[in-house]
């Protein structure tokens, strides 16, 4: 079992029943496979202060990688105590008011999505019409164990406004330049969640591309529909990680539910899992094709997700539906789902002042009206109905 202070459910673990054998030689080759690719390593620029060249290609081509190392023990022992926390104050039962405590729990009074259940090592999207129909064929679901609770938290939504080290994690420096990178220096938020896949409970992610709204542009590249950031706050492995199928974003939309119905079972044969240490920070194209497995490992997975677009994908673009009610992007938009950005470094400048602070070119000028503290706090409740779906 991972060494954790998260307040979890202790349940025994149980496993995939008659396809155990065959879950285990499928994460031991996946596996294999996904450390013979040459997309990780630590964060690198080049000579002229670029990230480094070789990221780029490997990222472009098989849309994900691994950036390894990038958050430090002090760091990760403050996300961990910003989870907990949040799991503590979750309310104590899915449609519940109060915590555990007797406490208004977390989330309550809010107007956006925010805390998301799920019953044990179920799959609750695919196959249905959610999110646009994205997740096309159902998971295999294992039995969870007799004394399970009948649902689990699995997702925060919104989260910089529960945890402000998620939220100078947010404004990590070295990211921020591989955003720049990748989307262009006025490069805008898309939406932020901490994933929490708990030990012998966690459900699956059926199958899925994550874009809808450019499928059919003929403008449609590598990184139309941007990429997540996905911390890991204490590793993740082909157990309880993201499988990916690399090179997947370059290819359109693709009719997963066809590959399942055509081998006969979830385990699609080209995908690879995300191997993670504590403080790695995997990116991925929203476009690859994607998912996780129930968790039927003993070690939990919490994923610190963050994501951006480049602004000529978002502007001027009507969408929602599935993070954020359907609204037009226009610039004012995008500007007051921005401050984040802003607050997010500002934050993380007065908590690591020796660290170079990142330059953001959309509040260039503006970073003295852009100052975190208690008064600002309240300026991000609900932010996350401005997120930018497409
Ligand atoms: O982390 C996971 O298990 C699912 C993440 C995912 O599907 C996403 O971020 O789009």
């Amino acid at each position: 079992m991972t060494d954790t202070k998260l307040p979890l459910v202790q349940v025994p673990i149980v496993d995939y029943g008659s396809a155990e054998s065959d879950m285990a030689s499928y994460r031991e080759d996946g596996t294999n496979r996904a450390l013979q690719l040459d997309n990780r390593g630590p964060i690198r620029f080049g000579d002229d202060g670029h990230l480094h060249p070789e990221i780029i290609d490997a990222y472009s081509r098989h849309g994900f990688y691994v950036l390894t190392d990038v958050i430090d023990q002090q760091e990760l022992k403050e996300i961990e105590a910003d989870v907990a926390m949040m799991l503590d104050r979750s309310p104590i039962t899915k449609d519940a008011e109060v915590d555990k405590h007797g406490n208004p729990a977390l989330g309550v009074g809010l107007e956006g999505r925010n805390i998301s259940w799920v019953r044990p090592l179920s799959d609750p999207l695919g196959g249905t019409d959610a999110s646009y129909g994205r997740h096309q064929a159902k998971m295999n679901e294992p039995t969870p164990p007799a004394d399970a609770p009948e649902y689990v938290v699995q997702l925060f939504l919104g989260s910089l406004q529960f945890s402000d080290a998620c939220l100078r994690l947010y404004g990590h420096p070295q990211l921020l330049r591989v955003a720049e990178a990748i989307n262009g220096q006025d490069f805008t938020p898309f939406n932020e969640a901490v994933w929490v896949k708990q030990p012998g409970l966690g459900g699956s992610v059926a199958w899925h591309q994550d874009g809808w709204t450019h499928w059919d542009s003929p403008e449609l590249d590598d990184h139309t529909h941007g990429f997540n950031f996905m911390a890991q706050l204490y590793g993740c492995d082909a157990t309880n990680g993201l499988w990916v199928i690399p090179g997947s974003h370059r290819v359109g939309k693709i009719d997963i539910k066809a590959i399942v119905d055509e081998i006969g079972s979830d385990r699609l044969p080209e995908a690879v899992p995300l191997i993670c240490g504590p403080g790695d920070v995997a990116m991925t194209s929203r476009q690859a094709v994607h998912g996780s497995f129930a968790n039927t490992s003993s070690n939990v997975r919490v994923t610190i997700n963050f994501g951006f677009h480049r602004r000529s994908s978002v502007l001027g673009i009507r969408s929602g539906g599935v993070h954020n009610p359907i609204s037009v992007y226009d610039e004012d938009y995008i500007f007051e789902r921005s401050k984040a950005i802003a607050w997010a470094i500002d934050a993380r400048a007065q908590h690591r002042p020796s660290e170079e602070r990142y330059v953001y070119k959309p509040f260039n000028g503006l970073e003295d009206q852009y100052v975190w503290g208690e008064d600002t706090k309240s300026q991000l409740r609900d932010y996350n109905l401005r997120d930018i779906g497409i």
